[in-house]
């Protein structure tokens, strides 16, 4: 049984991941940082407590900011892949938290390499680097792929760029098998609730159920290379699976802007929106000609990345990818299930939990 490591396992990207592994038979592991609740909500479904027979799915406490821990969890599991997933990964956050996202994102890379290093395991451990579609940043060439060259505009996108070039490093110095996928962003109904696309999804649904009044967005020309989380991983676990290590884009090669994606959302909830005004004057109005949402600069960022798009050809080529999922039926999903919340919301807020015993 071939073993995995996932780091952020309590991700979105780890929960698809997981799910994908251990249907593919294998054992696999999970960091999880400490936290005060439990923080698991991705991963119960998966969850086997430690007096469960034929366990094949363990969660590790660990953190990519101590080393200790993670050379005590790659010890203890040898696995014959290792899956970086963790990461502070929120652009805006890493203006806030710089320091953090460098020590985590740039320097939990490194430890993690050098946990194999040090455990001599640069021969059986695969490793694979959550790189990222923010690299490209101040874009210097469209659409992007693997050859293009890189211009980071945040804290966090400098934080994964040393992860990226340590992973290349690793790999030509010692000859591990280790490499970056450059992911162009992508999302699900388990996304993060202050990603863009899950804000919308989840506000427009309150809105439409009265839960909340009005959504706050920056940046809605900001254009994105949206595709969905169920597709990107299995690209992640095939990358480990080549003869050879390389770097690899994954994107779907279609650009929207967050405008189209609020539409979109709103359209697949029956609301029709009228944009008027410009810049952080533009509002979006209901056909009551209430303003359902507006644009608040608290959200612009000092440095923005305006516009990613990738071109996966090379994964097309060597690793066979082709998204199966299109832009609307992404959005679809995520409305649907932000619906369901939204309905289990406007209950409580209308009738109080007691109204459950009744209607559940
Ligand atoms: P999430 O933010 O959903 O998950 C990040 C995970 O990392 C969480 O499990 C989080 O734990 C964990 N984590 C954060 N800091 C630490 C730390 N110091 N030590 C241990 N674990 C930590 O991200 P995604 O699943 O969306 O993304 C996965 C990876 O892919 C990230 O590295 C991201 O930067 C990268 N990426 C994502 C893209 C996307 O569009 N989704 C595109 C390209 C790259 P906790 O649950 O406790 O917060
Ligand atoms: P991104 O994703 O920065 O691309 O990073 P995010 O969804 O946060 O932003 C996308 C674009 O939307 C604009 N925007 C807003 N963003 C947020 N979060 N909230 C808002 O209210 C808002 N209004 C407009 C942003 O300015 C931006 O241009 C994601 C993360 O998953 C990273 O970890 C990953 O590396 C990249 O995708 C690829």
């Amino acid at each position: 049984m071939k073993v995995a490591l996932i780091t952020g396992v309590t991700g979105q990207d780890g929960a698809y991941l997981a799910e994908l592994l251990l249907d593919k038979g294998y054992m696999v592991h999970g960091v999880k940082r400490r936290t005060s609740l439990f923080n698991t909500g991705r991963i119960d479904h998966l969850y086997q407590g430690p007096h469960e027979r034929c366990r094949r799915f363990v969660l590790h406490h660990g953190d990519l900011t101590d080393s200790s821990s993670l050379v005590r969890i790659v010890q203890q599991v040898q696995p014959d892949e290792i899956y970086n997933l963790a990461a502070q990964s929120h652009v805006a956050v890493s203006f806030e938290e710089p320091e953090y996202t460098a020590n985590s994102d740039a320097l939990g890379t490194l430890r993690l390499l050098e946990a194999i290093r040090i455990l001599g395991l640069e021969r059986k451990t695969r490793f694979y680097q959550a790189s990222t579609s923010e690299l490209y940043g101040l874009v210097q060439h469209i659409p992007q792929s693997e050859t293009t060259p890189f211009y980071p505009r945040s804290p966090y996108a400098v934080a994964k760029l040393y992860a990226y070039w340590i992973t290349v490093n690793y790999r030509e110095a010692y000859g591990m098998y280790a490499c970056n996928g450059i992911l162009f962003n992508h999302e699900s109904p388990i996304r993060g609730e202050t990603f863009v696309t899950r804000k919308i999804t989840r506000a427009l649904a309150r809105i439409k159920l009265g839960v909340q009044d009005c959504l706050y967005l920056g940046n809605l020309d900001a254009r994105r290379d949206w595709g969905h989380a169920r597709d990107y991983v299995e690209m992640q676990w095939m990358m480990l699976q080549q003869n050879e290590p390389e770097d690899f884009v994954i994107a779907t090669g279609s650009q929207y802007s967050v405008r189209d994606f609020v539409d979109a959302a709103a359209r697949e909830l029956g609301i029709a929106i009228d944009w008027r005004g410009v810049g952080i004057n533009e509002k979006g109005y209901d056909a009551h000609g209430k303003v359902i949402v507006a644009v608040d600069p608290r959200y612009f960022r000092p440095t923005e990345v305006q516009t990613l798009l990738g071109d996966a050809t090379k994964a097309r080529q060597k690793l066979g990818w082709t998204p199966s999922t299109q832009f609307s039926e992404l959005v679809a999903e995520m409305v649907r299930e932000d619906l369901r919340s939204a309905e289990r919301d406007e209950l409580v807020k209308h009738h109080g939990y007691t109204a459950f015993e009744f209607n559940e």
